[in-house]
């Protein structure tokens, strides 16, 4: 969120600088905004991807999923990251409270939608970060963006940071196994485990090159 629409949701929270408590109102209605963005987003890319099918019969999107981060996911990585647990800090610091998934079929397909989401007129670029070109060392690979999206309130018009993650199946297939194994786990995984999950990435790439080549 940008300086002026940040200052109105602290106005709204009254206290900035307040400690987050999940259980209170305060945060029920913070989450709000970041539900209210994400149907927005949500929506649009929607319509891309019927349009891409309806009109150009070409399934550009297989599939779209949304998610508020959980609470508890959000206290943890405030944790991590060593920030106070502070309502600003959340607001500022935290990008992906609201996230949005974009699921295709093609590696190519994945800078075309890039594209197409950086020519949205309302939808403000923040950051990206481009894990297909270089994936992350755990083999990781999605293409990031931290995007600011518009709610419509009645009084004004607020701009909510929203996470996009682009990628194809089969990394998605990849990253939703390694997290479930890996990312999420207290204990960790052994080295080997580790190793052979990189390896497994890399046959995922090789495998989304292929399926270009057998494209064209
Ligand atoms: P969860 O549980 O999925 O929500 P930033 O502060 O925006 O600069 P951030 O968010 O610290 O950067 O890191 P990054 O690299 O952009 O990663 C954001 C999200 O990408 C993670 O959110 C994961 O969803 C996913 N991700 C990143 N690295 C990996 C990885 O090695 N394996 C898998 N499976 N997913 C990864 P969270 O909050 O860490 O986790």
């Amino acid at each position: 969120m940008r300086e002026n629409e940040l200052m109105i949701i602290e106005n709204f929270l009254e206290n900035k600088e307040e400690k987050v408590d999940v259980d209170d109102e305060l945060y029920s209605k913070l989450m709000f905004f970041y539900k209210s963005a994400l149907k927005q987003l949500e929506v649009q890319l929607d319509i891309i991807k019927d349009e891409f099918k309806i009109i150009y019969n070409y399934d550009l999107i297989d599939h779209i999923e949304t998610r508020i981060k959980e609470p508890k996911s959000i206290l943890k990585k405030m944790e991590k990251k060593k920030y106070s647990k502070t309502y600003v800090n959340l607001i500022e610091k935290i990008n992906d409270v609201a996230g949005i998934r974009i699921v295709c079929t093609l590696k190519d397909d994945i800078f075309f939608i890039r594209d197409l989401i950086k020519n949205m007129p309302n939808i403000h670029i923040v950051k990206e970060k481009d894990y297909v070109t270089n994936p992350k060392k755990s083999g990781y690979s999605s293409y990031h963006m931290i995007v600011e999206v518009p709610v419509y309130l009645t009084q004004k018009t607020i701009y909510v940071k929203c996470e996009i993650q682009i990628r194809t199946l089969a990394m998605d297939f990849w990253a939703s196994f390694e997290h479930k194994v890996k990312y999420k786990s207290e204990k960790g995984v052994t080295k080997k485990m580790s190793k052979e999950l990189v390896n497994c990435a890399k046959m995922v790439s090789k495998f989304d090159s292929k399926m270009i080549e057998l494209k064209t």
